[in-house]
């Protein structure tokens, strides 16, 4: 009986990723409520990266918080989302200003990403977002219509409006406006009151039968994407201390600064010393099978 001798050479290659720990300094904790935590951020006394008080932020009460401001999530490609308030402005009955409030934010070294909007509600109004920090300019949108269509609901323009914020602005001021002794300010979500705000792309759905006062409430935030990176230094002058084993290093677009990735296949923080993990097992199996002719085997 003729024996063919038949060789199968498979190469499994399994990428895999394990379950990424420790994205804290060790012995830091790793989150605050339910937000992860991520070297160089930290709370606890030697958590953050020293150099920049930027990384410091505070947990209380299960929340985390930069400056004032909650942070809902942050990410080692070095973003961080935060909630900010809405800046808004009420009208009494006869057209007159009633009560308002309007925010500004010094980010120090963090800056807003271009994954934001600026947002208008009301009729008649406008918003404006006017940065003085590390760029200066302003952005805002206008909303003009007698009253918001209830069928319409759609940001554009009539009840509702939103234009993109650039990046790179660390401190900055939101405020809404109506157009000059307008006194028509219709009643526009149960108050004759306009609101403007930064908000993430796609973030905020417009419903024009909505009733919009909780946004005078400083704590319902709206979700916000900043920047963060290591400031002061380029990827030459941090030279060996910079980003951890199987990380690339790569300098900020504006400003002196770098930022760390994990290299292909690899996963995790960046910042840290082993940060990097996972890695691609190649598997070899070399076989020999016997085949008979006229047997059910196939080769
Ligand atoms: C954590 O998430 C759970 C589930 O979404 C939620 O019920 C809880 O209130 C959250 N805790 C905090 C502190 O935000
Ligand atoms: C944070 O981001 C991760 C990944 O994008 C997501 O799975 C998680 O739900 C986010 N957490 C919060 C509180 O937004
Ligand atoms: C502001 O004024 C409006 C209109 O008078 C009123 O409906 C609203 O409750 C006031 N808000 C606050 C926080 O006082
Ligand atoms: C920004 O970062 C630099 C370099 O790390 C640091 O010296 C400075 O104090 C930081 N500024 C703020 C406002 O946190
Ligand atoms: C912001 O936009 C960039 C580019 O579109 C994207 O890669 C990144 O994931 C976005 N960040 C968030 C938090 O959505
Ligand atoms: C921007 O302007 C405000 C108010 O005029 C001022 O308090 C702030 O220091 C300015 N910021 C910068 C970076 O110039
Ligand atoms: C707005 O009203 C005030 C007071 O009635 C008046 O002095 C001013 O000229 C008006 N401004 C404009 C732009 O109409
Ligand atoms: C909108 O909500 C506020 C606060 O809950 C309430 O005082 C107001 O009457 C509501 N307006 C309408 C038209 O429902
Ligand atoms: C818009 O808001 C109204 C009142 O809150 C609600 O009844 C309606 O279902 C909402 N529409 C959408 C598309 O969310
Ligand atoms: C503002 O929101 C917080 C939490 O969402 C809530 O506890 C508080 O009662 C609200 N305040 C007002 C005036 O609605
Ligand atoms: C792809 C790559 O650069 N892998 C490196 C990850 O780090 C280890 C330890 O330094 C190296 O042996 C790998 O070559």
């Amino acid at each position: 009986m003729k024996v063919q001798r038949l060789f199968l050479v498979a190469i499994f290659c399994l990428s895999y990723t394990q379950l990424v720990k420790g994205q804290t300094l060790p012995g830091c904790p790793e989150k605050c409520g339910n937000v992860t935590l991520e070297y160089p951020f930290g709370f606890s006394p030697d958590c953050w990266r020293a150099e920049d008080p930027s990384f410091k932020l505070n947990c209380v009460n299960e929340k985390l918080f930069y400056d004032g401001l909650e942070v809902v999530n942050i990410s080692h490609s070095s973003q961080i989302r935060v909630l900010f308030p809405a800046s808004y402005v009420c009208y009494d009955s006869k057209g007159d200003f009633a009560n308002g409030t309007y925010y500004y934010s010094d980010l120090g070294n963090l800056t807003l990403s271009d994954n934001n909007t600026v947002t208008a509600i009301g009729c008649n109004s406008y918003a404006f977002v006017s940065s003085n920090g590390t760029r200066r300019n302003s952005v805002g949108c206008i909303s003009a219509c007698d009253a918001p269509s209830v069928a319409n609901g759609e940001c554009n323009g009539e009840g509702c409006c939103q234009n993109p914020v650039p990046a790179g602005n660390n401190w900055f001021i939101v405020r809404s406006y109506r157009f000059d002794n307008d006194t028509s300010v219709k009643p526009v979500f149960g108050s004759h009151c306009i609101y403007a705000f930064l908000v993430e792309n796609g973030k905020f759905k417009y419903n024009a039968s909505k009733n919009y006062s909780y946004l005078q409430n400083r704590t319902a935030g709206l979700p916000v994407v900043l920047d963060w990176s290591i400031k002061g230094e380029t990827c030459r002058q941090a030279g060996e201390k910079k980003c951890g084993v199987n990380g690339t290093c790569s300098n900020i677009a504006s400003g002196i600064g770098y930022i760390c990735k994990c290299r292909g296949g690899y996963h995790g923080n960046p910042y840290l010393q082993n940060g990097c993990q996972g890695t691609q097992l190649c598997f070899l199996f070399i076989t020999s099978i016997n085949c008979f002719p006229h047997t059910y085997i196939t080769c």
